[in-house]
This record gives C-alpha cells, sequence and structure tokens, in this order.
C-alpha cells in the first residue's frame, strides 16, 4: 500500500501535545487578565482585550466552549438579538435576519462557532475542561485564580484529594453566566453580598445588565449573566444581545485599567 502520511508515530505525536500544553499552560501562570467563563459575554470580551494586545487566559470547565450560546431557548437553535446588538454581529461577520423591526435572529450554532473562532483567532489562551475552584486574594485584591481539571470534582471522594495550581493575573473577570462562581468565592467569605436573579423580564433585563456591567472589587470584574446574579436584575432568557455588549463593556473597562 502506497503511504499517505508522514511517519510520525506514537511517542512523536505524545511529545508534541505534552510539550505544547507545557508550553502554553506554563505561558498561562501569568497575564493581563483571566477570563472565567467562555459563554457569549466571556468569549467576546477575551477576543476584544487579546485584540489590543494585552494577554488574556479563558478558562472553561466543560470540554466545549460556548455557554448557553448554541441554543436560543427550548432546545431551539435560533438565537435573538434586540437592536442595537446586531452591530456586534456585524463586526464579527456574523449573518443575521430580522424577525420584525428592531429584533434579529440567527442560527446559534453558526453565531457561537463564529464567535469561538473569532476568539481563537484574537490569541486568547484557551484552558477548556478546566474548573476555578477559588480566587487569589492578597492585599484585598483579586490577583488570580486557582484551578483544577475539571474531571476532579467527579472523581470519588477517596482519588478527589488533588491539590490545585494559581494563575496570576492583574485582572480577573466572571463570566460564569447564571451561577457567578468567582463571586460567590467572596459572598463565601463575607466579603461581598450576592443578591441572586430576579424573575424573567427581557425589557428591563437587558439594559440593567450592560449597566450594571463593571469592576465590582479591586482585580475583578462582572460581565453576562453574573452582572444579573450578584445585582439581583431580572433574567432575560433566550436573547443574547446584551451578553454582547456586556462582553464589549467590561473589555473597555479592564482595557482602561490596564492602561494606567
Ligand atoms: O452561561 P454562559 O453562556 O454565560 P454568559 O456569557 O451568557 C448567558 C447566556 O448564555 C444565557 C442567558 C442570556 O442570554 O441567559 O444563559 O453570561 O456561560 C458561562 C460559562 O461559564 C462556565 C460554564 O461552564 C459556561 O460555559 N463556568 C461556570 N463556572 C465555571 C465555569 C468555573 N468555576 N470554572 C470554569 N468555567
Amino acid at each position: 500500500m502506497k503511504k499517505i502520511f508522514h511517519g510520525a508515530g506514537e511517542k512523536e505525536v505524545s511529545r508534541a501535545i505534552i510539550n505544547e500544553f507545557s508550553r502554553e499552560l506554563s505561558s498561562a501562570v501569568e497575564s493581563d487578565c483571566i477570563i472565567v467563563g467562555a459563554g457569549p459575554s466571556g468569549l467576546l470580551a477575551a477576543k476584544l482585550l487579546s485584540d489590543n494586545g494585552f494577554k488574556i487566559v479563558l478558562i472553561e470547565k466543560n470540554n466545549y466552549l460556548g455557554g448557553g450560546f448554541w441554543s436560543g431557548g427550548y432546545f431551539m437553535n435560533q438565537a435573538t438579538f434586540r437592536h442595537p446588538s446586531q452591530k456586534i454581529l456585524e463586526r464579527l461577520k456574523i449573518k443575521y435576519k430580522k424577525a420584525k423591526n428592531g429584533l434579529y435572529i440567527v442560527s446559534a450554532p453558526y453565531a457561537c462557532s463564529k464567535l469561538i473562532s473569532a476568539c481563537c483567532e484574537s490569541g486568547v489562551k484557551i484552558l477548556n475542561l478546566t474548573a476555578v475552584e477559588d480566587i487569589v486574594l492578597i492585599k484585598d485584591r483579586c490577583q488570580g485564580v486557582v484551578i483544577n481539571w475539571a474531571a476532579v470534582s467527579y472523581l470519588p471522594r477517596p482519588l478527589a484529594t488533588v491539590d490545585p495550581l494559581a494563575l496570576e493575573a492583574e485582572f480577573v473577570i466572571d463570566a460564569t453566566g447564571h451561577e457567578a462562581f468567582v463571586v460567590s468565592r467572596l459572598v463565601k467569605r463575607g466579603i461581598l453580598k450576592i443578591k441572586g436573579e430576579a424573575p424573567m423580564w427581557i425589557k428591563a433585563s437587558e439594559d440593567e445588565v450592560v449597566s450594571h456591567t463593571g469592576l465590582i472589587y479591586p482585580g475583578l470584574g462582572v460581565c453576562g449573566m453574573s452582572v444579573a446574579a450578584y445585582f439581583g436584575l431580572p433574567r432575560m432568557g433566550p436573547t443574547f444581545g446584551s451578553m454582547l455588549l456586556s462582553g464589549e463593556k467590561i473589555y473597555k473597562l479592564v482595557k482602561k485599567e490596564l492602561q494606567k
């Protein structure tokens, strides 16, 4: 049989993976900003910061990136965007249709994969299958996160005592969605108080989430649905414009701080 592929075998393949992953993980130990959660808000914030030359690490506990952006709502894979968020879709070269005046609709898998791709192309360092367990808090400032393999939390108890690693960064952004996990680590210590999401109200929620997106503690920002959870704002369910505008807003705020 005529050989089609190069002769690299088991040891070369294994070494390539180990060496490259080690280089990437070692590089992620120190960065300008760590973004926890690769849903739509975290992905956009990561892409925009990285486009501006900052070193960004994006951490996602699932194997796949995209969070809740793969489906629109109720297992139906069409996502809606209210004006003016379609302008971000245009900048990302994501084609959409008009549902009615001021309301736009897009295939969720298409939009989600385009956003993930844009984020990867911008040079963001991605750690998937990696869970943030805690934060690094030094002198009343969030200075990084504590990570472990996401699978550790599924191990039987006798095997689950695996010590984590820590990554340092100038800023950490909580983009973990409804659970506001990074914020919850400060709540646990009595440093912050979390109000929890209020019931659904699309018209109020989208404006409120974007307005409240910001830095909530030294070194820590929130974007996306973490904002609703932290400030007790209404949820918005199956519409995604405020996730993109929130990601864009936290990018602008963190950029300003990093440039000081
Ligand atoms: O929930 P998610 O998509 O965040 P988002 O950017 O967008 C919310 C919308 O998808 C939708 C909505 C509004 O339209 O209501 O739900 O606010 O993505 C959050 C990501 O964070 C990951 C989680 O797996 C998900 O992919 N995540 C959560 N906790 C951790 C985490 C953790 N401790 N470590 C790493 N990743």
